[in-house]
This record gives C-alpha cells, sequence and structure tokens, in this order.
C-alpha cells in the first residue's frame, strides 16, 4: 500500500471505521478533505525579514480540492489512487461546496495573490472575514434573478481552528473576534501560508426565509452575509461594523506576531508591509496608529510607522463606488477612531489646503481612499491604462503631491487554476509542444509561437476546443436542462452583471441577428451566445439587464425559424465552479466595457489563455492584450477613453445624449425591440419598458454609442471563426501571449516594487 493510501485508510478507519473502498463518495471526500487540509497544514511557513498581510474585504478562493492537492504535488497520484478504487476524483469534487467570500474581480484576484505569493515562496498572510454564506446563490424563475443563501461550511471544511481571539473595541459592545485559519499550500515552494479569518464567537444561525437577516443583531450576524457590490445601500452600518472588526483583529494580530518574533512597535515598517485591497480595509490605517500610540508611541512615531508600512490598491474609477463614510457612523462603530481620523485630516490640511484632498470633507464624510493615499507609501492601479487614468484624471490633485507613490502593477490571474486544472487537455498539448518549464516561467508560454504554423498542433488545437465545448455542454445539460449545439461557435460574456461592463450591448446584438434570421438573412453558421452574471439584489437596472438576457432566450428557444441560428443561454449561479466549466469552452471573449470604466478585468486573461480570441473596448487589461498579441488577433472597436471621459464632461458641448443615437434608424428598431409584441407576451412589461425607457433617455454608460460598431466588428469576428486553420493560430498566439498575465508575474513586480519581502 502506498504511503497515500495509508495515510488515507488511517483517516477513513479511525472515522468511520471503514477501509477507503468501502467508503460511500461523500465519507471519501471527507477523508480526502481532512488529509489534504492536514498535509498544507503540516507545511512550514516561507521566513523573511519582512511579512506581507493582504488585507481584504473578499477572498473569492473557489472550491480548494483539486487546487490544494495541485500545490502539494499529489493531485496525479490521489488520481490514481481513486481509480485503482474505480472512483473519480471529480465526482468527490461534485460534493465540495463552492466558498464563494468574494463578490467578483477583487476577490478573486485576492485569491490568485495568494496562491502565486505561496508559490513564489513569499512569506505573505491573507485577512479577512468568514462570511458564513457568501455571495447569495442566484436562481432564475419567471426570467428573473432570485437569492437565496449559499452556505459553505460543513463540519468538515477547510477551516483550521487557531484558539486565537481579539477583542474589537466597538462603540458600546466589545465584541470577540475569533480566528480560524484556511492553509495555502504554493506550489513548489514547499511552504505554506495563511489566511486568516475572523468570525464571531456565536454566528447566527441559517436566516429563515431567502437572504433577509436582521441587521442590527451585530453580535450574532456581522459574518453572515457577503456584501453584493454596487447599489446595495441596505445595511450601511453593518458594514462598517464588518470593516472594523476586520481591520481591529488583522491589526492586533499583526502586532502580536511582530513582537512574538522579537520586534519592537517602533519597527513595525521594518518587519511589515500591509496591502489594503481596495478601501474595504482601510480603517486599518487609524487602527494601528491607535494600537501604536496605545503601546508608547508618540503620535508622530505612530503615523510615521504606519505611513511606511501600508500600500493601497485601487480597482475603480467609478466615482460611485469610491468608498465615503459618514464619520457619525465611526463614532458609532468606532468611536476611538474618530478622534485620529480628524487628526489626520487636521495634518494633511495644514500641508495641503487643497479641498478635494482633505479627508474629511464639509459633510462631515470620511474619504477612504484620500486617508490611503496620504498615509500609505505607494497607490497602485490594476493595468496600465487604468494607472494613468487614476494620475490625470480620477487623482489627479493626489499625484501632484506625491508623484512618487503611483505605480502600476497590472492583474494577473494563476495559471494553476486558470488553466493546468480547468482545462487539462490543453495543458497536455502545450506540454508535448514545449515541456513544462513555462509552469514556473509562464512567460515562455511564448515558446508556442514556433507552431503558428504547424497544421497538426494547429488542427489538436481545434479539437481540444471541441472537446471542452462538448464537456460545458454535458454540465449545462445536467444542471439546466438546456441542451446546446457544441458546432456553433461560443461566444461568450463571464462577469457581473453591471451597466458599464455592457451586458445590455450584448444583447442587443442578439436582437438584431435574431431579426436578420428573421428577414431571411441567415448567418455562415450558428451562434451560441453565452451569459453568466449575478447581479445585486438591490441593482435594479441590472436586475432588467439580466430579464432582457432571459427573456430572449425563452423566445429564441421556442423558435424553430431561428433556434438552429441563434441561441442565448444563461447560466444559472455563475461562480468560480461554473467559470471554471466555461472558461475552456469559450471561442470568443466578450471585453466590450465602456472604455475607461473597467479598471483591468481578469475573465479576459483567463479566457485569453484557454484560446478565446478577445471580442473588447480598448479598456483595462485589454489594451495590454491587444499590443501582445497584436491586431490580428483580436478584434477590437469603440470610442477611445479620452474621448469617452470628455463625453462625461460638461464643458465643451460634447456631452453624451443618448437620444441623438437611438434616433439611428438601426439603433431604434434594436432598441424598440424590448417593447415588441413578441418580447411582452414573455417578459414583465414593466420592467422592459423600465429598461428601454432608460436605454434611450439616459443610457448612463453609453451603450449605444458604440452599438452599431459593435455589430460590425463582431460579425467580422464570427465570420473569421470559419477559416478553421487560420482561426486556430490566433488561439495559438493568445495562449502563446498569456504568459504575461500570470499573477505570478504581478506578485513578482509586487515584491520587488511594493513589498521588498527580502
Ligand atoms: C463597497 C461599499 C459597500 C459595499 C460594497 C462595496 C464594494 C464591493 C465590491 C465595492 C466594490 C467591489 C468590487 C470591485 C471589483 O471587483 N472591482 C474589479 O476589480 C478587478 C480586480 O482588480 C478588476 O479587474 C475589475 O476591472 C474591477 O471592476
Amino acid at each position: 500500500m502506498t504511503e497515500l493510501k495509508q495515510q488515507l485508510a488511517g483517516i477513513t478507519r479511525e472515522r468511520f471505521a471503514l477501509d477507503p473502498e468501502a467508503c460511500g463518495d461523500r465519507q471519501l471526500y471527507q477523508a480526502l478533505l481532512a488529509l489534504t487540509r492536514r498535509l498544507a497544514e503540516e507545511r512550514p511557513a516561507p521566513v523573511g525579514e519582512r511579512k506581507l498581510y493582504y488585507f481584504s474585504a473578499e477572498f473569492l478562493v473557489g472550491k480548494l480540492l483539486s487546487n490544494n492537492l495541485l500545490a502539494l504535488g499529489i493531485h496525479g497520484q490521489v488520481r490514481e489512487l481513486l481509480a485503482s478504487m474505480g472512483r473519480e476524483l471529480g465526482d468527490l469534487e461534485e460534493l465540495e461546496p463552492e466558498p464563494s467570500l468574494g463578490n467578483g474581480g477583487l476577490g478573486r484576484l485576492a485569491a490568485c495573490f495568494l496562491d502565486s505569493i505561496a508559490a513564489l515562496g513569499l512569506q505573505g498572510d491573507g485577512v479577512g472575514l468568514n462570511y458564513h454564506y457568501g455571495l447569495f446563490r442566484q436562481q432564475f424563475a419567471g426570467c428573473k434573478q432570485e437569492e437565496t443563501p449559499n452556505p459553505w461550511i460543513e463540519p468538515e471544511s477547510w477551516l483550521i481552528p487557531t484558539g486565537k481571539s481579539f477583542t474589537v473595541p466597538f462603540g458600546g459592545l466589545p465584541l470577540k473576534a475569533v480566528l480560524w485559519d484556511v492553509a495555502v499550500p504554493g506550489a513548489y515552494s514547499g511552504c505554506a501560508n495563511r489566511l486568516h479569518l475572523f468570525d464571531v464567537e456565536e454566528p447566527a444561525g441559517a436566516p429563515e426565509e431567502g437572504i433577509a437577516f436582521d441587521k442590527t443583531d451585530i453580535a450574532h450576524q456581522l459574518t453572515s452575509f457577503l456584501y453584493p457590490d454596487d447599489g446595495d445601500e441596505e445595511g450601511r452600518l453593518l458594514r462598517v461594523y464588518q470593516q472594523y472588526f476586520m481591520v481591529s483583529a488583522g491589526a492586533q494580530l499583526i502586532l502580536q506576531e511582530l513582537k512574538e518574533r522579537g520586534y519592537g512597535l517602533e519597527e513595525l515598517a521594518d518587519h511589515v508591509v500591509i496591502q489594503i485591497n481596495d478601501t474595504h480595509p482601510s480603517m486599518v490605517i487609524p487602527e494601528l496608529i491607535r494600537l501604536l500610540t496605545e503601546g508608547g508611541l508618540t503620535m508622530d512615531q505612530a503615523i510615521d510607522q504606519v505611513s511606511r508600512t501600508c500600500a493601497y490598491t485601487n480597482h475603480t474609477i467609478l466615482a460611485e463606488a469610491l468608498e465615503k463614510w459618514p464619520l457619525a457612523f465611526i463614532e458609532k462603530v468606532a468611536p476611538l477612531l474618530a478622534p485620529i481620523i480628524r487628526e489626520l485630516d487636521r495634518r494633511v490640511r495644514e500641508t495641503c489646503p487643497d479641498e478635494q484632498t482633505a479627508i474629511l470633507d464639509e459633510k462631515e464624510l470620511v474619504h477612504m481612499a484620500h486617508m490611503d493615499i496620504h498615509y500609505g507609501f505607494s497607490v497602485n492601479g490594476v493595468a496600465a491604462l487604468h494607472t494613468e487614468i487614476l494620475k490625470s484624471a480620477e487623482l489627479q490633485p493626489f499625484y501632484a503631491l506625491y508623484p512618487g507613490k503611483f505605480n502600476n502593477k497590472t492583474n494577473g490571474v494563476t495559471l494553476r487554476r486558470w488553466l493546468e486544472a480547468c482545462n487539462p487537455d490543453l495543458t497536455a498539448l502545450i506540454d508535448g509542444c514545449i515541456g513544462d518549464g513555462w509552469r514556473r516561467d509562464p512567460a515562455r508560454l511564448e515558446e508556442l509561437e514556433r507552431y503558428a504554423h504547424d497544421a497538426q498542433v494547429l488542427s489538436r488545437l481545434l479539437a481540444v476546443k471541441q472537446s471542452a465545448k462538448e464537456r460545458f455542454c454535458g454540465f449545462l445539460r445536467e444542471a439546466q436542462g438546456v441542451a446546446l449545439d457544441p458546432n456553433s461557435i461560443f461566444d461568450v460574456q463571464i462577469k457581473r452583471l453591471h451597466e458599464y461592463k455592457r451586458q445590455q450591448m450584448n444583447a442587443l446584438y442578439v436582437v438584431h441577428q435574431y431579426l436578420e434570421i428573421k428577414a431571411g438573412r441567415l448567418p455562415e453558421r450558428p451562434v451560441t451566445v453565452l451569459f453568466g452574471a449575478k447581479a445585486a439584489p438591490a441593482y435594479v437596472m441590472a436586475k432588467h439587464i439580466i430579464h432582457l438576457i432571459l427573456c430572449l432566450q425563452a423566445l429564441i428557444e421556442n423558435d424553430p425559424e431561428v433556434r438552429p441560428w441563434l441561441r442565448v443561454a444563461m447560466v444559472e449561479n455563475y461562480n468560480v465552479t461554473w467559470a471554471e466549466r466555461l472558461i475552456p469552452a469559450a471561442d470568443i471573449s466578450e471585453q466590450i466595457s465602456l472604455a475607461s470604466k473597467e479598471a483591468s478585468g481578469t475573465g479576459n486573461m483567463k479566457l485569453m489563455a484557454n484560446g478565446a480570441v478577445t471580442l473588447g473596448t480598448l479598456d483595462g487589461a485589454n489594451v495590454e492584450i491587444a499590443q501582445l498579441v497584436g491586431p490580428g488577433n483580436i478584434y477590437t472597436f469603440g470610442t477611445p477613453s479620452d474621448q469617452v471621459i470628455r463625453m462625461y464632461d460638461d464643458k465643451g458641448g460634447q456631452r453624451y445624449r443618448a437620444l441623438d443615437y437611438y434616433h439611428s434608424p438601426k439603433v431604434e428598431r434594436l432598441v424598440d425591440f424590448l417593447l415588441s409584441e413578441e418580447l411582452l407576451r414573455i417578459g414583465d412589461p414593466l420592467c422592459l419598458a423600465a429598461l428601454w425607457r432608460d436605454m434611450k433617455g439616459k443610457d448612463w454608460f453609453m451603450a449605444l454609442l458604440d452599438l452599431e460598431e459593435y455589430i460590425a466588428v463582431k460579425n467580422q469576428a464570427l465570420r473569421a471563426y470559419g477559416g478553421r486553420e487560420t482561426w486556430a493560430r490566433k488561439m495559438l498566439v493568445n495562449i502563446a501571449k498569456s504568459g504575461y498575465f500570470s499573477s505570478d508575474r504581478t506578485i513578482r513586480q509586487y515584491n520587488e516594487e511594493i513589498w521588498r519581502l527580502g
């Protein structure tokens, strides 16, 4: 018996008094989870002079079983062991609940970063909250989204009890923060870091109905739910409670570890660096100042240490998403911080009297980002274009004050999850061509370009894509009873539902194509337009857009004339697990945000690495993708970002007016289809009319501006798909150039230019 089998048998015998062979799938899954957790937990932590703490309100880790087996280097062994018992790892993974501790991009980025930090053997832990329900589960009923809770913590989970706890000095009710850890084993490095998740002592039980809960019962509900982004105004106070809970406990943990490592408080900046992931953890700055002064440092010394310890990452230029909290909230939640924040503001005003850069404004709102920029040593954007826009527009007054603090760190994704684990066939094809050196040095994927004219490799690439499409069809049929045509072109838009991402523009393309087919103008080849998206529960317009897409899906499913040529499918409950199934199957990657609005995007990188060709605007990291692959291997369109920025400006008479574009004959017909008899028979007239009115009268994110060019360029891409070998070459170049978007590259840059962990 192999050592691995012995270890597994030890667990199954102890827990279930059974040999592994005699266990049911669930028992075997639990035993394998326990074994994997133990092996990861036993690994040593990396060492170094400085330790990183990555503070984030979200860590969208996804399922961990396969991921951790890969990192531990025993994935193949476990698969073989299971096979020898007539079992499949895939079946056991089906039983693992997905920890959805994040909304989307920002949360998934934090998870990719932890993976890379551990793989590079860097000393860095995550600090966040142990949400019990994570992001809601999405269900469709009557062509609308419904939300239900999404519990993920089972008796057997990835959480490791630490026995540590800290008291958080909330106004009126000090609360104990209990620390749970998730081990983060690094591929290749032999080490493991930790994801620290804080929880209340007595978490509330399951909600009785839907996702509603008592938002005033802080002591029990603080960690129940993850806040859905955008528009959700409710529970703002609870959000501040969550933030302070996380940073106060996190800051206390840092100082405890500093002491254990034998250093004094006055040495903080030499041995600790804190990366603040967007402004959600920004209160860590005044909280650390509070703790340092309590520990004997003067205010000047404390501010100096903290300012050399904290670094801030900005993920958005949507003005409405920049956090500003009423000081009155902070006085209620964290009364000890309010005077410190006032003092920080006073000092800023002493040196820079410009009102625009103040921390506290005349309405007594605390501008969290401003606090980070003044009292942190680094400010970074997440793609080259995004950082440039921060410097020249959004944060321009700050850039004038502190040019040296600003830097760019283009996002990346872990290719271990987003290529090796989710697409083993493509991985094998790559290995067969260039060996496996690219895993440690992803830039070496470029060696694939040698095969750009190798007909055999190109045809194998097409075959790999085809089988991924067939596999995806199987998953979707099983889950939703929808049977797609794997021979159609898979045109994929997967991301949170937001007006700036312009899923509505894609839906208008569907309307266009529907009308073309109805008029007898058939395309060369059938297309399936796939969507995956959750809307924040309170984001009304986003929900209307989901309604439109689901109505179009229903309309076409029941139309035998159109269905053979055009299908729409919206994947229910799109999450990390569905992304892992969809991304290998995509032919076209839709990245069509209004230029200047998508800070980076990371799905664009995952899709590219899996051989999808991007159809996108020159926004976020799409700009860098376009530069890398060259104009022949990407389809770009749309109004450039600088022009868009001018169109939001009142000056100069260039302001965007939706009506002007609506009145173009082609556009009007498409928009008015929302109120067509066909659609009104299926959908909710109030929702469709509200969306129609918004599109023609407001269209804040300018979908109508780029619509005609979008339709033209998309058709060009769909036609190019027919030239199979030329298309395969485009796929190959995309894969070859995707190494740049490995989060290992991103993390190396963070370490060399910001963290210097040594
Ligand atoms: C704020 C206040 C109250 C409640 C919720 C929030 C909140 C929560 C989540 C605000 C924003 C978010 C998430 C933002 C996000 O995911 N941004 C994305 O970050 C990615 C990683 O850098 C980028 O690739 C995307 O472009 C960016 O949209």
